[in-house]
């Protein structure tokens, strides 16, 4: 019998692609110089889609798909995928939830810890010979028993208060509406009154086109020139210029980001700011996490193909 064919729009580590090869026919986009010919010639016998988090599937690689029948996420997010286009037609979408969620977690209050006793320059302060010629390191601030706000409760904001709770800090949350398993912690519902009484606001929100840019000027103002805010989930949560130029003016503290728009180009104007913490998009990437992953997004197209349920859907 003849392998399914599938599309792949990433890269994946050896362990994955062994097993995926074997499986399946893969057509490797990231491979091609000219994705739209490549797409003309391969995308009518696909049969499903296998991409990343960040990488998703517009509707234009949806469309060069007529036989199209899933699209298996490797990550938790969704956002790329254009799901309108996916409900239209039928095709079945599945993540890679929970198995990242302590990872991402992890990294988050790593960010933190980094940024707030300001680790990045500590570390140049040894290596280039500014402690023995200057002595002391500049004073840095504290991260226990402060104020943290997480914007957005679910399975990772949970992960990030429960870490938080270890530091002593006085937890709020913003969502939808309170969670019954968080009851030690403020429930605020506005986004900016979160904003104001935090020293540390996480973005840890799921994307979508609600909640652009909802980290705007007045929630980032909000959080203050004493504060810092850490974004593990996407770029589009928060509005970049007025990040940047809340940064530049010293209107809020800090910032520590796994995540930009046009990732992995990024404003330029980031790197010229000593007052942010920049990850390239890592906040899953343990060995752990992505054995995890990859194995979930081969579980989905594996029961998608034997017509059993798909073990993480999202449509
Ligand atoms: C990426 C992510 O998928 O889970 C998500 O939504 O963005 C990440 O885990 C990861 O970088 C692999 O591409």
């Amino acid at each position: 019998m003849s392998k399914p064919v599938i599309l792949q729009v990433g890269p994946y580590p050896e362990w994955d692609q062994k097993p995926i090869d074997f499986a399946f026919e893969s057509k490797r986009l990231f491979e091609a110089e000219d994705y739209q010919s490549y797409l003309k010639e391969h995308g009518p016998s696909i049969r499903a889609i296998a991409t990343r988090g960040e990488l998703g599937a517009d509707s234009d690689m949806i469309n060069a798909c007529p036989t199209l029948e899933l699209i298996s996420v490797y990550g938790v997010g969704y956002d790329a995928v254009d799901l309108e286009a996916c409900r239209k037609r039928g095709i079945r979408v599945t993540n890679t939830p929970d198995v990242l969620t302590n990872d991402v977690a992890d990294l988050g209050i790593a960010m933190m810890l980094c940024q707030s006793r300001g680790m990045v320059g500590a570390e140049k302060w040894v290596r280039d010979g500014s402690w023995a010629d200057q002595g002391l390191y500049p004073l840095q601030r504290r991260v226990c028993g402060r104020r943290a706000g997480i914007l957005g409760l679910g399975r990772i904001g949970f992960e990030v208060g429960k870490r938080l709770a270890g530091f002593d800090m006085q937890i709020s949350y913003s969502d939808i509406s309170a969670k019954a398993y968080a009851p030690d912690w403020t429930f605020e519902p506005d986004p900016v009154a979160l904003a104001q009484t935090s020293d540390f606001l996480f973005v840890t929100l799921a994307a979508s086109a609600g909640t652009r840019h909802i980290v705007g000027k007045e929630v980032i103002e909000a959080v203050g020139p004493d504060g810092m805010i850490i974004n593990i989930s996407r770029a589009s949560n928060i509005d970049e210029d007025a990040l940047i130029a809340a940064l530049s003016s010293k209107s809020l503290g800090s910032a520590a980001l796994d995540v930009f728009e046009g990732e992995p180009a990024l404003d330029p104007r980031f790197l010229e700011l000593p007052n942010v913490l920049l990850q390239p998009h890592h906040a899953s990437g343990t060995v752990e996490t992505r054995r995890a992953m990859g194995q979930l997004l081969r579980d989905n197209l594996t029961a998608h193909f034997q017509g059993h349920p798909l073990p993480t859907p999202v449509l």
